[in-house]
């Protein structure tokens, strides 16, 4: 039987190796923080806020439990008493396949030994060949009391580890970080004094270096609006967008999510709300010598996007994030931005916490974005447009990560 269409663009998009544009994954020389195993994944927060809903443990119980513990009541909850249907769930079940483990042979004991047997880089090594990564873009905090002190002292880096620097406190919480900027020898002042806007510019001039940073992100509340009379808004026009001009930095803004809207699930306890793109295009429209990579966490922000995008060339959407990271979503999603994009976007991104979540996360992507694009190339072969293995192998290159290179190297 010659290939179809179908199995030649998922193959060609499964050798392609993706540049992951957004994990939560470190370099692995700050050993401690780059998270792996299946201790890990269990406790991973999209499978804790399920679990809840199905323990009737108390909250503060759970939390006062070991690693291990914990783990061990997600696994009951959701692969024991229940079948583990959900995608967080699935995504454990393809990582294991994907390691060549029968997930219903091994329970957590004997996975537990499984992972055990390992030496961090090899893991490392087989998780990347697998999942066939070019390289993955950090989320790097200066914030962050753990992360800092490594970057304060300086290691030496795997270049397939890329930088991305992360500013949400100095930008959604300016009083508090005024306070810690000014701790740390920044003269700023709560009331815009002074030096406070080039002292601020300086402080992300020195992350900038110090991390070799590809871009600046930030994740927004559904309240974000620009222009406006707040902190937030004086801050990106005076300080983060000159900053991301003269670094050649692009901004990468991901908007709508709601944080602690219930602060006892901790970091599994934020929500979604629909953002004001109005912000987004007026900052497009306002700044063309500013790039600006954008994904939006609410489904119903994502038709507005995609419109955006084509009015401005400054803006570039990327990924299906966190809670639009399901197999219909992703479809839909994917879908809509062919059709009035073509490829000038970037599908995904992992999110990726702990290491071997880029292995569901990839497998599982990689399907849906061949899907989606054979679908469109089959509407093109129809009108009498067939591609060529080439040409697939182009668009895809593109769509996996070569295509935002590009736009962040212009
Ligand atoms: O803000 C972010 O980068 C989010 O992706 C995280 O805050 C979130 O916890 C997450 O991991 C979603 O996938
Ligand atoms: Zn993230």
């Amino acid at each position: 039987m010659p290939e179809s269409l179908q199995q030649r663009v998922q193959r060609l998009v499964r050798a392609t190796p993706v540049h992951d544009i957004h994990t939560h994954l470190y370099d692995p020389s700050i050993g401690s923080l780059l998270l792996w195993g299946i201790d890990e994944q269990l406790v991973y927060h999209y499978l804790v806020s399920e679990a809840f809903r199905q323990m009737d443990i108390p909250y503060e119980r759970f939390w006062a439990a070991s690693k291990e513990e914990q783990a061990q009541l997600v696994w009951d909850a959701l692969f024991v008493r229940h079948s583990p249907v959900s995608e967080a769930c699935r995504g454990i079940l393809t990582s294991l396949n994907l390691l060549g483990i029968d997930p219903r042979r091994n329970d957590l004991p004997a996975l537990r030994r499984w992972f055990a047997g390992w030496k961090p880089d090899a893991f490392i090594e087989r998780v990347l060949d697998i999942s066939n990564i070019g390289s993955i873009c950090m989320t790097n905090s200066p914030f962050d009391e753990e992360e800092r002190p490594h970057w304060e002292t300086g290691f030496s880096r795997d270049p397939r580890f890329v930088a991305a620097l992360r500013i949400d406190p100095l930008l959604v919480a300016w009083p508090a970080t005024c306070h810690w900027l000014k701790e740390r020898g920044y003269a700023v002042d709560p009331v815009f004094g002074g030096q406070t806007i080039s002292e601020v510019r300086r402080f992300l001039a020195d992350w900038t270096q110090c991390l070799d940073s590809r871009y600046c992100m930030v994740s927004l509340p559904p309240s974000f609006a620009w222009p406006a009379a707040t902190d937030i808004s004086r801050l990106i026009s005076e300080a983060m967008l000159p900053h991301c001009r003269e670094h050649g930095q692009a901004f990468a803004l991901m908007m709508g999510v709601k944080r602690a809207v219930n602060p006892l699930l901790r970091m599994a306890g934020d929500g979604v709300g629909r953002a004001d793109l109005e912000a987004l295009q007026n900052l497009c429209a306002a700044h063309p010598d500013n790039r600006f990579l954008a994904t939006c966490l609410s489904r119903e922000n994502q038709h507005e996007l995609v419109v955006l995008a084509r009015k401005f060339r400054n803006l570039h959407p990327f990924g299906c994030w966190w809670f639009t990271n399901t197999p219909q979503l992703i479809t839909e999603i994917t879908t809509l931005r062919l059709e009035l994009l073509g490829t000038a976007f970037t599908p995904q991104h992992s999110d990726a916490r702990v290491l071997d979540q880029l292995l569901y996360k990839w497998a599982h992507s990689r399907q849906i974005i061949a899907d989606c694009l054979a679908r469109r190339y089959e509407a093109a072969e129809l009108s009498g447009w067939p591609v060529s293995d080439d040409e697939i192998r182009r668009d895809t290159t593109e769509l996996l990560g070569g295509g935002l290179n590009r736009f962040l190297e212009r």
